[in-house]
């Protein structure tokens, strides 16, 4: 039954860890993956998880089968992350959340449900976008398409040509749109440029898609969500996906959520209904222990406290790394402006490089990137930046 399958392509982003994983040198650097590491380049367990997760082994509940939706008291913590504790959206019943498997699971969710919703919907991403996005709905059965939405010259968000491209979109299309913290560009959009993007949503009768899977690694926790907020307020109904794994250092545990606002409390009640109909013959419903770390350390002042701190915290030392990147390339002589770098966004930057140049990165100094000239900040440290720097400056000249 095998003999005719061919060998499916690697995940260009996870196939690197593989590359880098193999390399012997111990100077190498992976700037590939979109993880944050600390200082020492490890993933940090963070103080208030592991607290939460003391008390958890300590107290040693039953492992019953949880809601499909996943427990309230997540589901509920989510929401007042993203939409905030006094949103009147959450006070009218207007918005659902099922906890999923990460982000990528909420998006799962989500296409899977827009497909049963609006089969003949087409799906629109941004060029570039997470290379899964594209997989995730074409996988769900959408035709996907992009739109306009780097620009390469000023490194920042080709806004008049997004525009363009949102209006030509036909009425029920749905757009993705990266809340914060854009992957693999680094480049958002101004609060300006979102309401423009809402009120285009809302006279062309598009259906938006938020994914959220950094907030609070750009400016902050309440700050990263503009997008959203810019949302609720328009009145429009939209998706939006959410992870835990970057903010709460939680990879592999794979929490994340997906949320709907609808129009009303008892059209959530039958979007509820149908999102649980979707879980159900993916998962059945969601695991236990990820989620409720979560919950119990958004639930508890101390441990919330100590967890926006050490946000805080990945957040200022990625900052830093940006400043420090742009500062030791020039240190080096390089003929080449990265100060763009610093005003980048969240832990990539789009650093033009090309991929021959990318590839010499690799060859010559063991230093892995996407070869779309994609890094990853978070994993530079105040003992791999000078080198780095070097590498960037020797293969720009
Ligand atoms: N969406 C974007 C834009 C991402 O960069 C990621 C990265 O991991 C995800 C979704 C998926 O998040 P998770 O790892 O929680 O599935
Ligand atoms: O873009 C990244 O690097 C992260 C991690 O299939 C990731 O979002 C990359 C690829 C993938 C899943 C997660």
């Amino acid at each position: 039954i095998f003999a005719a399958v061919e060998m499916a392509p690697r995940d260009p982003i996870l196939g690197l860890n593989e590359a880098f994983n193999g390399d012997a040198r111990d100077t190498k650097v992976n700037l590939g993956v979109g993880v944050y590491f600390d200082d020492n380049g490890k993933i940090p367990l963070l103080a208030a998880v592991k607290a939460a997760e003391e008390t958890r082994l300590k107290a040693a509940p039953p492992r019953g089968y949880q809601p499909i939706e996943g427990p309230a008291a997540y589901n509920t913590a989510v929401q007042n992350l993203l939409f905030g504790k006094d949103s009147d959206l959450l006070a009218a019943g207007r918005v659902i959340t099922a906890q999923a498997i990460g982000g990528t699971g909420a998006l799962k969710i989500g296409a899977d449900y827009l497909k049963r919703l609006n089969p003949e919907a087409k799906v629109y991403i941004s060029n570039p976008s997470w290379e899964n996005h594209r997989a995730l709905f074409e996988a769900a059965g959408f035709i996907v398409e992009d739109y306009a939405y780097y620009d390469a010259g000023t490194r920042g968000v080709n806004f008049a040509g997004m525009k363009a491209d949102l209006n030509k979109m036909a009425p029920g299309s749905v757009v993705l749109l990266h809340a914060c913290c854009h992957n693999p560009t680094g480049a958002d959009m101004s609060d300006a440029q979102w309401a423009e993007v809402v009120g285009i949503c809302q006279e062309r009768g598009l259906v938006p898609f938020l994914d959220m899977a950094y907030q609070g690694f750009a400016d902050g926790i309440d700050a990263d969500a503009v997008a959203i907020r810019a949302f609720s307020a328009s009145g429009l109904q939209f998706f939006a996906s959410s992870s835990f794994s970057k903010n709460f250092s939680l990879y592999g545990e794979r929490v994340g959520a997906l949320s709907v606002v609808t129009a009303s409390k008892e059209e959530s009640a039958r979007v509820l209904s149908q999102v649980k109909r979707v879980i159900r013959t993916n998962y059945s419903n969601p695991p236990i222990h990820g989620g409720a770390l979560v919950a119990a350390v958004l639930a508890s002042g101390e441990l919330r406290a100590q967890w926006e701190t050490e946000l805080a915290g990945m957040r200022d030392r990625i900052r830093a790394m940006r400043a420090g990147l742009v500062d030791a390339i020039k240190a080096t002589g390089c003929a080449q402006d990265f100060s763009f770098v610093a005003q980048q966004r969240g832990m990539f930057s789009y650093t033009g490089l090309t991929a021959a140049q990318v590839e010499r990165m690799k060859e010559e100094f063991g230093i892995y990137a996407v070869s779309t000239g994609r890094i990853c900040l978070a994993a530079l440290n105040t003992k791999n930046l000078d080198y780095v720097a070097k590498a960037i400056a020797a293969v720009t000249k």
